[in-house]
């Protein structure tokens, strides 16, 4: 039996107001071709479907389109609810997906017992997916009160064990000796995070630990969407998701994960490689050399590259920026090999003169909060080389967080 798992496809995602779609059709395309030529039985995907609550006519045309051409690719495919998703957007089709061999759990339902698909296929191999989608507040708060000792963070890591140890009984229970295969929409301990995974608690606050799947025999997991292992297990990992999503995931190595079931074991785990199909790159350097390699820019992808362009120059001079936006125009009107979709400049010399500007008249009101971060760094001492990377990683940082801001408004 062969089982491929995905996640965090995120239809209708933009990046600056530039659509994602194009790279997400190639890849159901090679979906498509991959579950057939290999002759795939199950495939799930983990969540994160949509990229929002409420999404577009054509994302959703996008996802039923694509729906269609899988089923007839493999046998069954499951998907469950991700924290982007919407419930009642995923669960409407459920009756018109469910003669096609597709099961989607878009949340927690009545009975537990309804995450549990059983598969068995014509030659007999069978298997069971625990389906469990993002648990919400509301189904991993039990009490809703909160005691001194048992803060909110524990109650709902309380509360995820509590489901995925239910779920596992009603599994052993009902299906006995059956391989089992878990599903989940969540944040493990020690995942390394990427830019574009929105709505999730940094830190371990949120995180829950890998003693969760003691039990099952591989989990499919969505959420994080740079691919790895969980706490080094090779049996609960996150396939990532199929495209980058942010700039920050631009040197990622996209991939799905293939499951080989024999006569009731797990047999294997192999990571299949993703092709790229669209490069998302950072061109870097003083305005001659950012203009030089713009003009030999080449992508190595099908689709045009999407490109942010960070201009270093030595002194501030405000008559460069009308050449600047220039020469982004002129790029992006040109080239067929990609698109600027954001720049920043910054001066090298007003970072050097940012330390006189604490003399003690100065009010923390008087300064931005870079220079509040620079500040920072002199007090700590920090040698040139980690000062220029946390400058640099904070001022990536406060850029995102404005990206951010600017996407929600
Ligand atoms: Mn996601």
């Amino acid at each position: 039996m062969k089982i491929l798992h995905t996640a965090d496809w995120h239809i209708g995602k933009q990046l600056k107001k530039q659509s994602l779609n194009e790279e997400l059709k190639l890849f159901f395309q090679w979906l498509v071709h991959t579950l057939k030529d290999e002759n795939y039985d199950i495939l799930l995907v983990s969540g994160d479907i949509f990229d929002s609550y409420n999404p577009k006519t054509e994302d959703r045309a996008l996802y039923y389109q694509t729906l269609t051409l899988i089923s007839q690719s493999v046998k069954h495919i499951i998907l469950i609810g991700g924290n982007h998703d919407s419930i009642a957007v995923l669960n409407a089709a459920t009756p018109l997906l469910e003669p096609l061999n597709i099961t989607v759990i878009g949340g927690v339902p009545d009975d537990l017992k309804d995450e549990l698909i059983h598969i068995q296929l014509s030659n007999d191999e069978e298997c069971v997916i625990a389906a469990i989608p993002y648990l919400r507040d509301k189904d991993v708060l039990i009490n809703q009160t909160f005691d001194t000792d048992q803060d909110r963070p524990s109650q709902i890591r309380a509360g995820y064990a509590k489901h995925y140890r239910t779920v596992l009984d009603l599994a052993k229970t009902h299906y006995p000796r059956l391989p089992l295969v878990g599903m989940g929409h969540l944040y493990a301990t020690g995942a390394q995070l990427s830019d574009s995974e929105r709505d999730i608690q940094v830190g371990n606050q949120g995180a829950v630990s890998s003693t969760l799947f003691d039990g099952y025999d591989y989990v499919a997991l969505g959420h994080i969407h740079r691919p790895q292992r969980v706490d080094k297990l090779d049996t609960v990992r996150y396939s990532g998701s199929p495209i980058a999503l942010s700039f920050s995931e631009r040197s990622d190595h996209k991939q799905v994960i293939k499951i080989t079931l024999t006569d009731g074991n797990i047999d294997q785990i192999d990571v299949v490689q993703l092709p790229q199909f669209r490069e998302l790159s950072t061109i870097e350097g003083s305005l001659e050399e950012v203009q030089s390699a713009l003009a030999k820019y080449k992508t190595q992808c099908p689709l045009p590259a999407f490109l942010e362009v960070n201009i270093n120059q030595q002194i501030r001079d405000i008559t460069l920026n009308p050449l600047i936006e220039d020469m982004i125009d002129q790029f992006n009107k040109t080239s067929t090999q990609g698109k600027i979709l954001k720049y920043k400049v910054t001066f090298a010399e007003e970072e050097s003169r940012l330390e006189s500007l604490f003399v003690p008249s100065k009010q923390i009101d008087d300064l931005t909060h870079t220079e509040v971060f620079n500040e920072l760094l002199t007090l700590q001492s920090q040698d040139t080389e980690s000062r220029n990377t946390l400058m640099k990683t904070y001022r990536d940082l406060a850029e995102n967080y404005q990206d951010y801001l600017d996407e929600t408004a």
